[in-house]
């Protein structure tokens, strides 16, 4: 059966021609009207390109807290309550699935394990088309603002086929209350990339931290086409493939707001104005430090603390003609134009949709610069330049060469003003901000890419 057909094995082309929806009800007549009364129709009513099985389910839970990051160059008055280490107050969400895998006693786990210690920005999310996923929230309350008893809710922002109690808006769905927990579900029919943040006091609660991207891999993904296995999209003849994935979220935030938010001062919003542009809820350099597991600590308060409260790296590493994805979604409160120096991107998704128009036609575009507004997202391809020995730098994976990744506003370059000095190896000096590095490498340098922003460097990038 196909969308042409209906329940009655006439063809929906037979039923406009015989008068429309009227004609539809009529000769339905009252089994389908009876069906309404009594319940869901019959399976065979409905059209079954409609309904595509599901193929598998992915479970997770979450917790929603506070916690703190590290930036560049604090305020002073950014101070972690207990160490007294420079640290910024933030809300997010953090992964417990792991540790709360008894049902019963789930809250409290999620609790112990995530209360006062989220991290930014939310959890890299992905799935599958036409798998399910599922998402236990608990909100744990916040440890450093007893007072608060805020809701906190999941909203998946830009997907088409979001049921209502479960698109997270408070308002006219669900709110999570403190020491609750509510179990989301989704089915995504489409591919591209998208993101999830708090709908609760979404203002705030999205600046205070709680952004994710969360991206759907196409049915496509895992069959060989134009020399690919995967894929941004079902593009049927492999042009959306590629080698190398990179989720880099863009956000931005006022320090002055957070370090109120946590010594209970209201705070005007007509009066926001950033100093920070991240990726990823890191600034330059530390958007280019390795994923957090693999940061050595050395004795180091902000690089622990870095490890712990900001894992996900943004350092974009390639072999040599390789082909890379980035999948950027913008959460913050500016347009940001982020601009790859050397390298041309092809834009071939935008709003997690494949740029194509009618018949069939190349709607994709090469530009150097991605300009994004808050709230949507771009897929971008680019492939590698063939790696040249003169004016090569080196780090502990070996010789590469250097294209910065950044945001074409200057002041958007620095860290409260401030930008590094350079002495971190491998940095470039006088840069801060929303900005990060393409390493690029000899090819068969690096290893095939297991898991999305991958990094593939060891201590010399650590210090
Ligand atoms: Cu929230």
């Amino acid at each position: 059966m196909n969308e042409e057909s209906t329940a009655q094995g006439a063809t929906r082309r037979e039923f406009l021609k015989a008068g429309g929806v009227g004609a539809l009800l009529l000769a339905g007549g009252g089994a389908a009207a009876g069906a309404f009364l009594q319940g869901p129709r019959p399976a065979a009513a409905v059209p079954t390109s409609h309904q595509p099985a599901i193929k598998g389910v992915v479970k997770k839970r979450f917790a929603a807290s506070d916690g703190f990051i590290v930036l560049p160059n604090l305020p002073p008055e950014a101070q972690h309550p207990v160490t007294g280490d420079p640290a910024l107050f933030v809300f997010g969400f953090m992964d417990v699935t792991a540790g709360t895998t008894n049902a019963n006693t789930a809250l409290s786990k999620a609790t112990s394990l995530a209360k006062g210690k989220i991290s930014n920005p939310a959890p890299l999310l992905f799935i599958g088309e036409d798998f399910e996923l599922q998402v236990q929230l608990f909100n744990v309350g916040f440890k450093n603002r007893p007072d608060l008893t805020d809701g906190h809710t999941i909203h998946w922002h830009g997907f088409r086929n979001a049921i209502a109690l479960f698109d997270g808006v408070p308002e006219v769905s669900i709110g999570v209350p403190a020491q609750r927990g509510f179990p989301y579900a989704y089915r995504p029919r489409d591919a591209g990339t998208y993101m999830y943040h708090c709908h609760f006091e979404d203002v705030e609660h999205v600046t205070m931290g709680m952004t994710g991207i969360v991206f759907v891999r196409p049915n496509q993904d895992g069959t060989p086409l134009g020399g690919f296995t995967k894929f941004a999209y079902n593009d049927g003849d492999g042009s959306t493939g590629y080698q190398r994935e990179f989720a880099l979220l863009l956000t931005d935030l006022m320090s002055t707001q957070h370090i109120g938010s946590l010594a209970v001062q209201e705070f005007v919003w007509t009066d926001f104005k950033q100093d920070y542009w991240q990726i990823n809820s890191r600034v330059y350099p530390d958007t280019i430090r390795p994923n957090g597991p693999q940061i050595v600590t050395g004795g180091n308060p902000y690089l622990t603390a870095l490890k712990a409260s900001q894992p996900l790296s943004s350092l974009i590493q390639m072999n040599a003609g390789e082909r890379g994805l980035l999948r950027f979604a913008n959460l913050g409160y500016d347009q940001a134009a982020m601009k790859l120096d050397g390298i041309p991107m092809t834009v071939v998704g935008e709003d997690a949709t494949l740029l194509r128009g009618a018949g069939g036609a190349d709607l994709t575009y090469d530009t150097n610069t991605i300009y994004i507004a808050p709230g949507e997202s771009r897929d971008a391809l680019f492939t590698a330049p063939a790696f040249q020995a003169a004016g090569a730098l080196s780090d502990s994976k070996g010789s590469y060469n250097r294209y910065v990744l950044k945001n074409r506003v200057y002041h958007k370059l620095t860290n409260n003003g401030q930008v590094t000095d350079g002495s971190m190896p491998g940095t470039i000096a006088g840069l801060g901000g929303q900005a990060t590095e393409v390493r690029v490498y000899p090819a068969g340098t690096l290893g095939t890419q297991t898991s999305p922003n991958q990094t593939y460097v060891g201590p010399g990038l650590n210090q």
